[in-house]
């Protein structure tokens, strides 16, 4: 209710009796009342002695798949044993009670919380991918021929017995820094390691890391979201706007009329949220709280 007189303040969708568009940029803030860690800022706790920046990408997986996995069996466990907040139960309301196409989601979180709330598919873009989805590492390299396996909305605990105690929710990194210093953990062969199908190929977790691109169907998908009209209301929930092409879509809805909302936990002492204005409207505190009075 507040959030749409902000949105029709400016301009004349009230008075032409059209619903609103609403566009959102969610990050892993959103998920941070659901127990989740966040990336960056005071809420950043993923294992303990591995900056996740640096396990979450192509290179760290060719160097040693074993440990990339280790990093997402814990990931997927912790994303399975979390619950939804009030947060994403909002956004899912809001997605359901507003015509179809007139509210689009991205959210950057691979934690599959938005969905279990019951975010309608089709108002709902995973930017960064999901934890639960695997895909042929053959399918990646270019000029291998293969199968382009590829499986959606595995659940399975855990996937191969090698990864069974990261799959219990065990950081077992914590546990290797008895005295202090990070002691590596035992190497995992990759033939131990989840396997494809098809052509016994190593699988890989379905997300997006740094220096890959993003499903380029999405991005259309989203890119004509955009250009089919005026935007109303840019919600940015829980996300340091700092990674792209995702923190893009801020200045893509500002073009496209938007009023940009933000909310953070740290929205005021947060200059890092990059593609912030002053003249953006910023609510400070926990999504999980905000959310549900903002959007009721
Ligand atoms: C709360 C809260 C509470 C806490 N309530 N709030 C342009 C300029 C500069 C660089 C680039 C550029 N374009 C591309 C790049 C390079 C790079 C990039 O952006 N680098 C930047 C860091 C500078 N981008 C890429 O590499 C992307 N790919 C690409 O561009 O490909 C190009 C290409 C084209 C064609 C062929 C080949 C290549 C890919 C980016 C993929 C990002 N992947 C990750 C990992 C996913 C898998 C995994 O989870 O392990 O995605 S990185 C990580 O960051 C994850 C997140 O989705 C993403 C964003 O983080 P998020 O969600 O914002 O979290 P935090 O922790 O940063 O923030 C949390 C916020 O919540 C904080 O603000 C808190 O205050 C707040 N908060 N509690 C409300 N309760
Ligand atoms: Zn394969």
């Amino acid at each position: 209710e507040l959030l749409c007189r902000i949105a029709h303040g400016s301009d004349a969708a009230a008075a032409t009796g059209r619903s609103p568009r609403i566009m959102a940029l969610c990050g892993a803030g959103l998920s941070a009342a659901s127990g989740l860690a966040t990336f960056r800022g005071s809420t950043a706790a993923l294992w303990h002695t591995h900056d996740p920046m640096t396990l979450a990408t192509p290179e760290a997986f060719a160097a040693d798949p074993g440990l990339v996995w280790r990093f997402y069996a814990y990931r997927r466990h912790s994303a399975l044993a979390a619950k939804p907040n009030a947060g994403h139960y909002a956004l899912a309301a809001l997605a359901r009670s507003l015509p179809h196409n007139s509210f689009l989601c991205l959210t950057q979180n691979v934690d599959g919380l938005s969905a279990r709330a019951g975010h309608p598919r089709e108002s709902l873009r995973a930017l960064h991918g999901s934890l639960f989805d695997m895909r042929c590492v053959g399918s990646s390299r270019k000029g291998h021929s293969c199968c382009n396996y590829a499986v959606e909305d595995n659940f399975t605990e855990p996937l191969v017995p090698a990864l069974a105690t990261a799959s219990e929710g065990v950081d077992e990194t914590a546990a290797m820094t008895a005295n202090g210093k990070p002691l590596p953990l035992p190497h995992i062969p990759v033939n131990e390691l989840p396997q494809c199908p098809n052509c016994k190929s190593l699988l890989r977790p379905g997300v997006v890391w740094f220096g890959e691109a993003l499903d380029g169907r999405m991005l259309q998908s989203v890119d004509q979201w955009v250009a089919a009209g005026k935007v109303d209301l840019m919600l940015v929930i829980g996300t340091s706007a700092k990674v792209y092409p995702a923190a893009g879509y801020i200045e893509a809805a500002r073009r496209a009329g938007a009023v940009v909302v933000v909310v953070n936990a740290e929205a005021e002492s947060q200059q890092g949220l990059a593609a912030l204005r002053p003249t953006d409207f910023a609510f400070e505190g926990s999504a999980a709280d905000l959310l549900p009075v903002l959007l009721e």
